[in-house]
């Protein structure tokens, strides 16, 4: 449960979360019409740090744009609803979330000309998967969607039963988190998180073309890669590349690096949290906390 002293940015406002009132029957909660972010800050030495605050808000409004909704918040003015409604929480590690969705209690599918709100929490940070151990996962039976059928690159809540329905199958046999495969069987992505395998001292991860979510993480642990001394591709994974594979893990605002250690019960090299993971998940670590100057400018300081 959320701290009930939660301060919340609703429609323009700062207030208590809850005097939020939204009805029920509210257009996004009936059909998942919402649009979403997800934003980590993190508590460095001298304040609070947004993690690459203007890219999350720039998919944000990209995403609202795929989906004919007219936010009427600028970027500048979003970024600083997202600025204040982290100083209005206090000093701690937080995890943000961003959502637009259509407010309006009138039944009807068409949200044409609906009312359209803007919310955005922070709430307090949590570990999402089992980061520190290593997960163990297993490939759904149900396929990734692809942008014939909805925009996989936009951050939609309806996207999400997608990723619910796979992640259930899996968790309920005893498995942490799904991989889930595209429709030709490649590996796409894990249900809200996009994963790497790597391969003598090569990160391979599926590229642009591909349906996923084109993640914040994935591109900094891309742009990362060159000083641990790893070389990146970007390509389609065959699903048994990855039983093969030295280390697995997968990026995410919310997973960070989780390194996965068992994928379809076959450990993944020795069952144990791999070298370059670890260096990679460190240097992340470091980088969100602002003890790398050269990644600085990704950080907004509050
Ligand atoms: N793929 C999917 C389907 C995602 O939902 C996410 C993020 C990612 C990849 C990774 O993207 P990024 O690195 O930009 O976060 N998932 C959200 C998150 O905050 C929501 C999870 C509940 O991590």
């Amino acid at each position: 449960m959320v701290n009930e002293n939660l301060k919340v940015w609703f429609d323009g406002k700062l207030m208590n979360y809850s005097d939020v009132r939204v009805p029920v029957l509210t257009h996004s909660l009936q059909y998942g019409s919402g649009i979403f972010e997800g934003i980590r800050a993190y508590l460095g030495n001298d304040g609070v740090l947004i993690f690459r605050l203007r890219d999350h808000i720039i998919r944000f409004m990209n995403t609202a744009k795929i989906y004919y909704m007219n936010i009427n918040y600028s970027l500048e003015e979003l970024q600083l609803a997202v600025i204040d409604t982290v100083k209005a929480n206090g000093k701690m590690d937080f995890y943000i979330r961003p959502f637009a969705f259509y407010n309006d209690d009138n039944i009807g599918l068409s949200p044409f000309k609906k009312k359209i709100s803007v919310f955005i929490a922070a709430v307090p940070f949590r570990e999402y998967l089992n980061e520190k151990d290593g997960v163990r996962i297993k490939t759904s039976s149900w396929r990734r969607m692809n942008s014939n059928i909805l925009p996989v690159k936009a951050k939609a809540s309806g996207n999400y039963l997608n990723s619910i329905i796979a992640h259930m199958e899996v968790r309920t046999a005893g498995y942490d988190e799904a991989l889930i495969l595209d429709e030709h069987g490649y590996i796409a992505e894990g249900p809200g998180e996009n994963i790497f395998i790597i391969k003598d001292n090569t990160l391979i991860t599926p590229g642009e073309e591909s349906d996923i979510l084109q993640g914040i993480t994935r591109d900094s642990i891309i742009r990362i890669s060159g000083d641990l001394g790893l070389n990146v591709k970007e390509r389609m994974i065959h699903r048994e590349e990855i039983y093969t594979a030295d280390e697995v893990f997968f990026t995410g605002t919310a997973a960070e690096i989780t390194p996965i250690i068992e994928v379809d019960n076959i450990r993944i090299g020795n069952g144990r949290i791999g070298e370059n993971t670890r260096k990679i998940k460190e240097m992340y670590m470091d980088i969100v906390r602002g003890k790398v100057a050269k990644y600085n400018g990704w950080l907004i300081h509050v």
